[in-house]
């Protein structure tokens, strides 16, 4: 008899089980929050979710929804950037469609994974200080890879307040600071505006030029525009991209910003054209890599100087599954072999949904690999006999050639990935009646 455990009730975990119970498997859904929707649901208490009181989504609605339940499905005129309660609201709606509570464990913790000599799977857990041990037969992981803060580090000390931008939740405790925000991506861009709205002075660090996509071009959301361009060979897509940016805002050299040196796709874009408003505003002030700390004072690579009351790193997020043996398995630093971003070479069992970062919406991709690992713990789809083969594949031949950084070794081209996966299902997948 088969019985799947899936970790984590986010936007993938969801969509995990509801394709599971849709191929009448038993499944139990364990999350240590008390509220579906991961990391959309926002709390003024840091610790769980990353998520600040003004995040919208940075992905469109119309590339950011599940095929199953649309956003119209469930409810009509969503903007075309929803925030993040409209999103947790959408995810929470997902759940009652298909019927899915009965079958999720709140306030409960994950706290192991480790295969016994049956090759199943024994998970602890821990709900109101009591634990539990149960055995499945199938894992599917979906814990989420933007909670665990990814801290740079300096030369000296730096005596003010240094924090990481998961602990941001709104702007208001930064009134009248002098605020430095490292980072260039997209929450680096979101804080530093906010920031800027109270703060004394606030200042973003670079180390290095990146490319600031505006949400809309032509009146349309960007990456509608650029999914237009997506039956074009990559480099004449992404080629067309870059000009349609430069056109629209001009370069960075114009706003005082690094230009980057490398392709559009080589980073994650940032989508935010309110950073450039802010700058020209004088409200955001561009500083180059930081070389050390000096108690309050930090020193620029360019020699300049200048005090701060906090530092918000906004530096990225550590690839982490505390639940595993770190010598069973450890994504944290290095490539991530794992073949559709989902199965392991050697553990047929074990599943990963949403463990990839695209250039678009996370969970469209997780609900497709969600119907695949239904689908192959149902017997209804059969592990490639090269698998291995395939796994390397995966890190040998990425999407797209990005710079070297713990940061981008799970980047997918959001297209290239929903067709890939599509290939592996029939052409009925769509299934939107309710459990
Ligand atoms: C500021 C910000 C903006 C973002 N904007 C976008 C965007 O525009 N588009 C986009 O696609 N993505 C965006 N993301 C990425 C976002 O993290 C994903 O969309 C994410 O929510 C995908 O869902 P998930 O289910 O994979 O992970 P999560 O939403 O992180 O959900 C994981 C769930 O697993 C649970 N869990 C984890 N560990 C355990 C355990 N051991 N035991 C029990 N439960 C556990 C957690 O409680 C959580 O509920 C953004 C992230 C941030 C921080």
């Amino acid at each position: 008899m088969q019985k799947v455990c899936v970790i984590g009730a986010g936007p993938s975990g969801i969509t995990a089980l509801k394709n599971l119970v849709d191929q009448g498997l038993e499944a139990v859904c364990y999350d240590f929050n008390s509220q579906v929707g991961g990391n959309w649901v926002y709390n003024e208490k840091t610790g769980h979710s990353s998520v600040f009181e003004t995040t919208h989504i940075i992905s469109s609605k119309t590339l950011s929804q599940y095929e199953d339940f649309t956003f119209d499905d469930f409810e009509k005129g969503m903007p075309d950037y929803p925030s993040h309660d409209q999103l947790r609201r959408y995810f929470q709606g997902y759940a009652a469609h298909f019927n899915l509570y009965p079958h999720i464990e709140f306030n409960t913790l994950v706290k192991s994974c480790e295969l016994d000599d049956a090759k199943n799977w024994v998970v602890k857990t821990e709900k109101d200080g009591v634990e539990k041990t149960e055995i499945f037969t199938h894992l599917v992981v979906c814990n989420g890879h933007h909670w665990l803060p990814r801290m740079p580090h300096y030369p000296g000390e730096f005596t003010g307040k240094l924090m990481h931008s998961h602990e941001f939740k709104k702007a208001e405790p930064f009134r009248d600071q002098r605020i430095l925000v490292i980072g260039g991506g997209n929450s680096a861009c979101d804080v530093a505006v906010e920031t800027s709205r109270v703060s004394t002075k606030t200042s973003i660090s670079w180390r290095r030029g990146y490319r600031i996509v505006p949400k809309f071009l032509f009146g349309k959301p960007s990456d509608v525009v650029a999914s237009r361009l997506a039956w074009l060979p990559t480099k004449l897509k992404f080629f067309l991209s870059e000009l349609s940016v430069k056109i629209f805002s001009g370069s960075n050299e114009i706003y005082g910003l690094q230009e980057p040196k490398h392709a559009i796709t080589a980073t994650h874009p940032t989508i935010n054209e309110e950073l450039l408003y802010k700058v020209r505003h004088g409200k955001v002030f561009p500083k180059v890599d930081i070389s050390h700390f000096d108690g309050k004072y930090v020193h620029f690579k360019d020699g300049s100087v200048e005090e701060f009351d906090t530092i918000i790193a906004c530096t990225g997020y550590i690839l982490e599954h505390p639940f595993f043996r770190k010598d069973f398995l450890n994504y944290s630093e290095g490539d991530v072999p794992l073949y559709l971003k989902m199965l392991h070479e050697k553990y047929e069992n074990l599943f990963f949904v949403g463990m990839f970062q695209p250039l678009g919406c996370i969970w469209p991709g997780s609900e497709l690999q969600s119907k695949i690992a239904a689908r192959a713990i149902k017997g209804l789809w059969k592990r490639p006999e090269n698998i291995a083969e395939l796994c390397q594949r995966e890190v040998t031949h990425p999407h797209l050639n990005q710079i070297k950084t713990p940061r981008h070794t799970i980047t997918v081209d959001f297209h290239l990935f929903v067709k890939q996966l599509k290939k592996h299902l029939p052409n009925n997948y769509v299934s939107k009646s309710a459990i």
